[in-house]
């Protein structure tokens, strides 16, 4: 496989022309992350999600830590159920909402019997220490490659606001091959994290972890 970075030679600017497979890095008119104006009204609309407890992996994968998570968690958008396939960290925030980037977004990444990805975002603002990402980052891998068994698993459902609204635009993989037509709802209410948890983070990653801002090229904030 090919070699990418957040930097240097293999970084966000050159991704496209690492090879072909990466070409929608460059070309594509419906990239991510992207700078959300709240103006554009916030989603209302039901998410109707399902958590089930069950085994989880942890796994330093080079570009992030990545929870893999096993079957029994959905997510229901507009009468099609995508199921909960992993989770990971980006440090700095990819997504920005008016401007403001935060220091830790997760993303939850959903597929269908399709293969067709949502991914939902949940940002993190610098403050208490988050007790659902405690347990994890005490055991996240510190060698890359490397994976782990997680336990307790995450509870998923505590990680994420009793309530909320959410951002919802089309997009893509904010990684290599950068495919479009994924689904993006960007969660308005913040968690917290403390700045020991964002920078353990980023010392085991070496790294941050953001692409850059994406032009939305007429795309709208759906309400
Ligand atoms: S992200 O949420 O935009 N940062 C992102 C980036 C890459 C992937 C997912 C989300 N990769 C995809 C793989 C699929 C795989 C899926 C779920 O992750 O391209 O092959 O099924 O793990
Ligand atoms: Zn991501």
């Amino acid at each position: 496989h090919t070699h990418w970075s957040y930097d240097g030679d293999e970084g966000p600017d050159h991704w496209g022309k690492l090879t072909q497979d990466f070409s929608l890095c460059s070309t594509g008119k419906n990239q991510s992350p992207v700078n959300i104006q709240s103006a554009l009204k916030t989603h209302h609309g039901k998410l109707n999600l399902t958590f089930q407890p069950g085994k989880q992996q942890i796994a330093n994968n080079g570009h992030s830590i990545q929870i893999n998570v096993s079957e029994g968690n959905t997510l229901t958008l507009d009468n099609t159920t995508y199921t909960l396939q992993q989770f990971h960290f980006h440090s700095p925030s990819e997504n920005e909402i008016d401007g403001k980037r935060f220091p830790l977004e997760a993303h939850f990444v959903y597929q269908d019997n399709g293969g067709a990805l949502a991914v939902l975002a949940l940002m993190f603002n610098q403050g208490a220490a988050n007790t659902q990402l405690a347990q994890a980052w005490k055991q996240m891998p510190t060698d890359v490659g490397k994976t782990a068994a997680l336990f307790p698993p995450m509870d998923i459902k505590a990680l994420l606001p009793k309530k909320f609204n959410y951002f919802r635009f089309s997009g893509s993989l904010t990684t290599p091959p950068c495919s479009e037509g994924v689904i993006w709802m960007v969660l308005n209410k913040p968690a917290t994290a403390s700045a020991q948890q964002i920078s353990q983070f980023t010392s085991v990653i070496h790294h941050t972890n953001n692409r850059p801002i994406q032009p939305l090229n007429g795309r709208i904030i759906i309400d």
